[in-house]
């Protein structure tokens, strides 16, 4: 079976030859045709993507999971699910929320001082360095409590989450720029910066929209929220955004809908949200210089919100660095073509991307040629002296992403059910697949990259119906494997989605990554230092002080160093464990009865587990990963007594 993935003519004419020669267990290959009904297509197909145990994915794909507040790590072309990373939602196995450094990260991310415990990521996207992936970083977005999570990917855990100070909503992050000197964010449903209230009847005044760039401090693999700013926008519903690249670097670019300004309210005795917010033949794209904005923010042209660096629209405007151009109604995703010389916009109600030119935009600019200026001043370039093409392509166009190929593209197409190939130099449909279905992003190999790598695409499809075995009335979503490195496009594979719904994947050569197998001894793998707490095997010890009693342990196989703990009724009791192993795979997990503690302990991490004491009684603690054949050995009490006994002489 090998030879067949070297080359498919070869692999044809093997697989004539071996249809009736080669049998696996019981039958022949033919049998095995025959019995589970796969036409050749289909073995090719398999081929294609078949890993062999012990092999190797060309491709990690990082998924958002929507709802789950979490990202689904893949490979491609294996479509095989790796991990999960939590991000926004504890999550156990990972220790994420269940050990006290996890929760400080967690904490991080109260919004108006409330915990949560949930997000909705949309969209990845990793570091870059020179417009290419380097590896380095993961960042996403929460569309629901605006918020960028920071992991980092030498251990795929999530190390920071930034609250955006004057959002309450948004959908255009995370997208970086081409060094990833910025993320960007920008908000969805307008409302005002302040976050106070104001009346609907002043929406048009009081609510707005805005685009933070949050810095990124490469070195300390941190954003930095006091070198952050944000640009205040008109109140449209603010969608995606793209950064430029190449000759467009230092330029963003993210549309908007229901620039009409509408508020629904059928309650109100309105027509609803979708009524009014249709009444235009066009929305905005927004095109904004960052460079020349991050200046003005040093130059101190820019207001406090909420303690946040802002540019009011009449600052940007007058400075110039904020101009308008009509695009096709309800657009949806931005993308910047590699060469940074092209923006290709998809109205979700019209049936052609808009391909606009970066330096026919640039021209209008410098010769000051605008049509008219919105209701906050800001010029309107007009769309047809921005526009390079306009391609027919079908229902529905949503998000695009890049071939290798030069001047190739794929769009997705929602209400067809499809995904279109062409040719945005020229115009010109190229292919079109149908895909299984209701297709929201897509994703080629570094697609939106300066160096896409082609090779596959995947769907992202909204809606699987029948796809699959059923599982009940919620289903999974369906990611389908495209094959695109000919000419025609050729389906490869149905992955159900089985967490949350992925608005965006990203896929990176996995040659790019160099995940750790093991950390520094002793390591708080949030923050990435030394963990204070951390000990040595045979320096653990027990500290304790009225009311408190502070654990300094270790897991090695096959025992946890202390294996009883006594303490007494009230007591604050924390566990400060390292696991001293060094070889590959080791982790030691960490449960103790009734108190919601597990913690995941990789080869040389360090991780607290704080709990209040406050029923005696006896509970059982053990490590929870099969770790070695005494396994089940690892284990140990935590003794906690009546409040006002004697401590045994034991402890
Ligand atoms: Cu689902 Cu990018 Cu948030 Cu489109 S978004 S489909
Ligand atoms: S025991 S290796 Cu936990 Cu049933 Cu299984
Ligand atoms: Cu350590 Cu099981």
């Amino acid at each position: 079976m090998n030879l067949l993935l070297k080359c498919s003519a070869a692999a044809a004419a093997l697989l004539s030859l071996s249809l009736t020669s080669t049998a696996f267990g019981a039958e022949t290959l033919e049998q095995l045709m025959k019995r589970r009904n796969l036409t050749q297509k289909d073995l090719m197909a398999a081929a294609k993507t078949y890993t062999p145990t012990g092999g190797r994915d060309e491709f990690l794909a990082f998924a958002s999971g929507g709802q789950a507040g979490q990202m689904i790590v893949y490979g491609v072309p294996s479509m095989r699910i790796y991990k999960y990373i939590s991000v926004f939602t504890p999550e156990p196995w990972q220790g994420f929320g269940f050990d006290e450094e996890s929760k400080k990260v967690l904490a991080q991310g109260k919004v108006d001082g409330k915990d949560l415990t949930w997000g909705d990521t949309h969209h990845p996207a990793i570091s870059e360095t020179n417009g290419d992936y380097d590896g380095q970083y993961l960042f996403i977005n929460d569309k629901a409590n605006p918020r960028i999570g920071v992991i980092n990917l030498h251990d795929f855990e999530t190390t920071q989450i930034v609250v955006n100070p004057i959002m309450r909503s948004e959908h255009g992050g995370a997208f970086v720029t081409p060094n990833t000197e910025y993320v960007i964010e920008t908000t969805q449903y307008p409302a005002p910066l302040d976050g106070k209230y104001a009346p609907l009847e002043e929406f048009n005044d009081k609510f707005r929209g805005a685009i933070t760039y949050w810095k990124f401090n490469r070195e300390k693999g941190k954003i930095e929220p006091e070198n952050s700013f944000s640009i205040e926008l008109p109140p449209y519903s603010q969608d995606l955004a793209d950064a430029g690249k190449g000759p467009s670097d230092g330029w963003s670019f993210n549309n908007s809908f229901c620039t009409e300004r509408y508020v629904g309210g059928i309650e109100r005795g309105r027509p609803p949200f979708e009524a009014g917010c249709s009444a235009n033949d066009t929305d905005l794209l927004h095109v904004i210089n960052w460079k020349k904005a991050a200046e003005l923010v040093k130059a101190g042209k820019a207001t406090k919100i909420n303690g946040h660096d802002v540019l009011s629209i009449k600052t940007a405007v007058e400075e110039g660095i904020l101009f308008l151009i009509p695009e096709s109604k309800s657009p949806h995703g931005v993308d910047v073509s590699p060469d940074g010389k092209y923006i290709i916009v998809g109205g979700k109600l019209d049936s052609a991307v808009s391909v606009f030119s970066f330096d026919k935009i640039m021209a209008a600019i410098k010769d000051k040629k605008f049509s008219s200026k919105d209701p906050y001043g800001i010029p309107i370039i007009d769309m047809k002296d921005a526009l390079h093409v306009q391609v027919p392509l079908g229902l529905g166009p949503l998000h695009t992403q890049f071939d290798s190929k030069p001047c190739v593209a794929y769009t997705s197409l929602y209400v067809d059910s499809m995904v279109a190939k062409y040719d945005y130099c020229e115009g010109k449909v190229l292919d079109k697949i149908s895909i299984h279905y209701n297709i929201g992003h897509l994703m080629t190999m570094e697609g939106d990259s300066v160096h896409p790598k082609g090779k596959y695409l995947v769907a992202l499809n909204k809606l699987a119906i029948d796809r699959f075995n059923p599982v009940g009335p919620l289903h999974p979503q369906n990611h389908q494997l495209i094959d695109i490195s000919g000419d025609k496009m050729e389906l490869l594979y149905d992955m159900p989605v089985p967490l949350g719904e992925p608005h965006y994947v990203v896929a990176i050569s996995q040659d790019k990554l160099k995940p750790s197998v093991r950390y520094p001894y002793g390591t708080d793998s949030r923050t990435e230092q030394k963990h204070p707490q951390s000990v040595r095997p045979g320096s653990e010890r027990i500290d304790r002080s009225p009311g408190k009693v502070e654990v300094f342990g270790t897991l090695i196989r096959s025992h946890i160093t202390p294996e009883i703990v006594e303490v007494e009724e009230g007591d604050e009791v924390i566990f400060h464990l390292t696991n001293a192993e060094r070889a590959e795979d080791e982790t030691h997990g960490f449960a103790i009865n009734a108190h919601n503690i597990n913690l995941s302990l990789e080869p040389g991490k360090t991780a607290s587990a704080r709990i209040v004491a406050d029923r005696p009684g006896v509970y059982p603690y053990y490590c929870t990963e099969f770790c070695s054949a005494l396994h089940l050995e690892m284990q140990g009490y935590l003794m906690v007594r009546p409040k006002g006994t004697k401590a045994t002489a034991a402890s």
